[in-house]
């Protein structure tokens, strides 16, 4: 059954380029990573405002993109992205579930 999950994340601010840039130019073996783990969708927005970045997905099983800190692919991706943003001392991005208050779908 499919279910729909949003988090938020915090990017240093004045690091929205560069953000965007490792983004574009993401690892194929992540992108294949997130999707053999049920990653069907997966947006990622940024409030300019407030550089929280809001995370949404669509997931087939149990795992979200969030769940896969264990694997060495995510450890290295997470170390890469660490200094645009506030993260764990593991390097993990600092991740706060969403509520979902509505859903048309
Ligand atoms: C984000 C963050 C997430 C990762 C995506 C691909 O900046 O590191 O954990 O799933 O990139």
């Amino acid at each position: 059954m499919l279910k729909k999950i949003a988090f938020k994340m915090k990017l240093i601010p004045g690091n929205e380029a560069e953000y965007e840039r490792r983004h574009r130019e993401i690892w194929p073996e992540l992108v294949t990573l997130l999707k053999d783990t049920g990653v069907i969708d997966y947006q990622i927005f940024l409030d300019q405002e407030t550089s929280i970045l809001f995370a949404y997905q669509i997931v087939s099983g149990d795992a979200n993109s969030q769940d896969l800190g264990n694997t060495e692919i995510v450890q290295r991706w997470w170390k890469y992205m660490a200094d645009i943003m506030e993260t764990n001392p593991d390097n993990s991005p600092v991740t706060i579930p969403l509520q979902n208050v509505f859903n048309l779908s």
